[in-house]
């Protein structure tokens, strides 16, 4: 069945970045170092040995950007905060110089009529915090909250919605497990603690947030959901265990209260969890005004027999010795997926976001939903007049449009859609080698152009009854 894209009255139409993929600025007014600073420039970590230092210069061009947003028709920007911007050691002192960029962008989203979406952590951790243990130890989720308070007192009166932590997954087994993010530790037990450092991190947050802004923002988290199908002989038990690591991991703690069983003891001979002290759960277990969620592709998954060659299509394997599956990562392997891909190398299945949103809202009744990240690297060409047209951007986004909307009509309460992202940027660490954006960057001049993409999703807004 196909549908005119034609969305609910008041559907968020907006667009995403992040801190660090897109400021630049890494040294302006006080800013300190944070963990994607020390391992950008850690060689062999991140391609071409491309840092966040300019990045976009959104730092200082954020006013044209702005204008641009605006002349998209937007109807939210969901930017991230940088904790070592705002908290130079991550703990102790506020810069108010970096705090005040962010008030002065609210401000300016707030006069063209842009809903400001504010994440507090996008995984820029502040570098201080990470030497002293980073998430893996329980007073990184406690400098959380006091950052958290400050942003609150700071920004409470004016932000829309603020969203804890982006991802805290990649945050987890990326950062400590699997190492291919900041910062590139392979330490599985670490990993899990992370996990729940991360959860307490986002409940000690969200009720400094609640209790430090004066006005009544909506409260967030945004998770990245692995769709996962099974293949061969044992595939409920390949998803189960994928599954209880990469989703209920979380949702588990924020939404229900309880880690999973299953997950504790798939990961028994990895941790004993006992850094999960008596009432972190309650802590972490915050009533949410919306669940966002991210969702890319899906992934297919197999019990592996231990002997024949291994797959691993999923990206995350390859760094040395580090895995992304603590306690299943010997048991589990990702297999190749059929095309069409993009850029990146992920299947394109729209029909995954349907039923992901559907089965988010079968599980959590009441809790509205989000789509706080989809879109597309692909290779872009400039023509010699300077145009960017992107065909399979297009058709990328419209057909998961039509997927929200497909569960829009089964009755899902979905409040919106940020396409990931406004700017081509820094793609962690594939660096700038990965284009993301509906608007094209050159990194060379900085200079911005809409690309077709851009075009089509301000058409589509503009289109909407
Ligand atoms: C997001 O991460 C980030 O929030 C954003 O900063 C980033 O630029 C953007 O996406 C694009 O990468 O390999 O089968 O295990 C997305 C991270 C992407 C992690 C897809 C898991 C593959 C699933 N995820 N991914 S699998």
């Amino acid at each position: 069945m196909t549908h005119p894209l034609v969305f609910p009255p008041g559907f968020v139409f907006g667009s995403a970045t992040a801190a660090y993929q897109v400021e630049g600025g890494a040294t302006d007014a006080g800013r300190g170092p944070s963990i994607w600073d020390t391992f950008s420039r850690t060689p062999g970590k991140v391609w071409n040995g491309d840092t966040g230092d300019v990045a976009c210069d959104h730092l200082h061009r954020w006013e044209s950007d702005l204008d641009l947003m605006a002349e998209l028709g937007l109807r939210a920007y969901r930017f991230s905060i940088s904790w070592p911007r705002v908290i130079p050691d991550g703990r102790g002192a506020v810069n108010n110089a970096g705090l005040d960029f962010y008030s002065r962008l609210v401000d300016g989203l707030r006069a063209r009529g842009i809903r400001p979406v504010a994440t507090l952590y996008h995984w820029d951790l502040p570098q201080p915090l990470e030497d002293a243990g980073g998430w893996p130890v329980r007073e990184t989720a406690e400098a959380f909250a006091e950052y958290a308070a400050v942003v609150g007192a700071a920004l409470g009166d004016r932000v829309d919605t603020f969203t804890t932590l982006n991802e805290p997954w990649c945050s987890a087994y990326l950062g400590y497990g699997q190492g291919g993010h900041a910062p590139g530790r392979t330490e599985p037990a670490a990993a899990l603690a992370a996990v729940h450092h991360l959860n307490l991190a986002h409940g000690l947050g969200a009720a400094a947030l609640r209790a430090s802004s004066t006005a009544d923002p909506d409260l967030s988290v945004t998770l990245n959901f692995h769709v996962l199908r099974g293949a061969g002989d044992g595939a409920d038990e390949a998803v189960r265990r994928i599954d209880a690591l990469a989703n209920r991991a979380f949702t588990g703690p924020m939404l229900h209260g309880e880690y999973p069983a299953d997950l504790l003891a798939d990961t028994s001979a990895v941790s004993d969890w006992s850094f999960v002290r008596p009432g972190d759960l309650a802590l972490i277990r915050q009533p949410l005004d919306v669940l966002g969620v991210n969702y890319y592709s899906t992934a297919t998954v197999r019990l592996w027999d231990g002997a024949s060659p291994r797959q691993s299509n999923d990206g995350h394997k390859a760094a040395a010795g580090g895995t992304a599956w603590p306690g299943s990562d010997a048991i589990v392997e990702f297999v190749e997926q059929p095309g069409p891909h993009t850029a990146m190398g992920w299947n394109i299945a729209p029909e995954g976001l349907t039923e992901l949103l559907l089965a988010l809202s079968a599980e959590f009744p009441a809790q509205p939903l989000m789509v706080t990240e989809n879109g597309a690297a692909f290779d872009d060409v400039v023509s010699p007049d300077g145009r960017v047209d992107d065909p399979l951007r297009v058709d990328y986004l419209a057909r998961h449009f039509a997927a929200a909307r497909d569960a829009l009509d089964a009755g899902v309460d979905l409040r919106g859609y940020y396409v990931w992202s406004l700017l081509d940027n820094f793609e962690w660490g594939y660096g700038y080698a990965k284009r993301f954006g509906i608007v094209h960057v050159d990194f060379e001049t900085l200079a911005r152009a809409p690309k077709s993409s851009a075009l089509w999703y301000r058409d589509l807004i503009r289109s909407q009854p």
